[in-house]
């Protein structure tokens, strides 16, 4: 049967397609912006990390007059909380733009075990040699072959052990303690090293488990211990021992990015990098500081702090270097000695 459509109709349609065009530019191009972006993070605004996603949200909305609406989806609930599969759904589709840990997607991307590796960043003037130098740049370069367009780096942090049991001083001290770990199979292998038990858990599922008692401890940078109030589920010790620091990086799927105008991208890259920026300082808030304040506020929740000296902290990592050794080559070599060579030559 032949449906007629009313001519009427018909004219008035075109009539009010063209007025949008005159309107709004995209349209104009005839290029097919979606109403909503889909913006993956594990942690939202309660947390640095989740700040940045705001941050860069609100910068590419008010830069594009709204053309770029990005929504956050906190909890990679794309994914249904699982944290691992982050890369791949991105690389999919499923997820348009993500702020990921390099812990969360070393599973698909080996070479971001780098920082993984135990006591390869003394400091953070060591972690800037590398994202801000030719090591990140090459594992940009490695991260736009395996598929998404990365466009700033921003920082989880340094991930400082805590537990439920007692003061960590040494490798001995770690003995036999359930510690949540994430990721890549490079964590378990370093807390084996040090004696304890460690089991891979998500984010999601770890919370749950420190309140029941199901595991001792885990890692994470000081500023998620204290926004998701750890210290309420029996971690009442934490050991300052810097081993890891994850930085976060900030990408867009390669069909979302392919999809904007050449001055939408620009806007888009530019925020990223402004958003980066100032989620960095947030993540380094009270710890950059004389003092340190955030320590001092930690030790008001009456957690202990525990600060090994530096023969102590040597003894985590003699005992860790096997696990450096295994791995370098895994990683590749090539990268991890630059890595080392521009963390060698770093300026303070
Ligand atoms: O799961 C974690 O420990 C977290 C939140 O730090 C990451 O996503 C890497």
């Amino acid at each position: 049967m032949k449906t007629r459509f009313p001519r009427r109709a018909l004219l008035a349609a075109l009539a009010a397609a063209a007025a949008l065009s005159l309107i709004n530019p995209c349209l104009a191009q005839g290029s097919s912006y979606k109403s909503e972006y889909r913006l993956s993070l594990v942690l939202g605004p309660a947390f640095p990390w989740g700040k940045g996603g705001e941050i860069w949200a609100n910068l590419v909305r008010e830069r594009t007059q709204g053309r770029i609406n990005i929504k956050l989806y906190p909890g990679v609930s794309l994914i249904q909380g699982d944290q691992t599969r982050e890369f791949s759904a991105l690389r999919q589709g499923v997820i348009d733009m993500a702020i990921g840990s390099t812990i969360n997607w070393s599973p698909q991307v080996k070479q971001l075990n780098l920082f993984s590796l135990p006591f390869l960043m003394p400091d953070y003037a060591a972690i800037d040699a590398l994202t801000r130098g030719e090591v990140g740049r090459d594992l940009f370069a490695t991260l736009d072959k395996a598929g998404v367009v990365p466009l700033a780096w921003g920082e989880n942090g340094y991930r400082e052990l805590s537990n439920s049991k007692r003061a960590v001083k040494t490798p001995e001290d770690l003995k036999g303690l359930k510690i949540r770990v994430v990721g890549s199979p490079l964590f378990l292998d370093t807390f084996t090293a040090l004696g304890a038990n460690p089991t891979q858990m998500s984010w999601a599922d770890a919370q749950p488990a420190f309140a029941s008692g199901a595991v001792d401890g885990q890692e994470n940078p000081l500023a998620i211990f204290t926004a998701a109030k750890l210290h309420s589920v029996a971690q009442k010790h934490i050991t300052l021992w810097g081993y890891v620091a994850d930085p976060l990086i900030f990408v867009v799927n390669k069909e979302v990015w392919a999809s904007w105008t050449p001055a939408d991208q620009a806007i888009v890259r530019q925020a990223a990098l402004d958003a980066g920026q100032q989620q960095i300082a947030i993540a380094r808030k009270g710890l950059v500081e004389p003092g340190q304040p955030l320590l001092k506020e930690i030790a008001g929740l009456g957690v202990t702090v525990t600060q090994p000296s530096a023969a102590e902290r040597e003894a985590f990592v003699k005992a860790t270097r096997g696990v450096y050794g295994k791995w370098k080559p895994q990683i590749g070599a090539e990268l991890v000695s630059k890595a080392e060579k521009a963390i060698a030559a770093r300026k303070p």
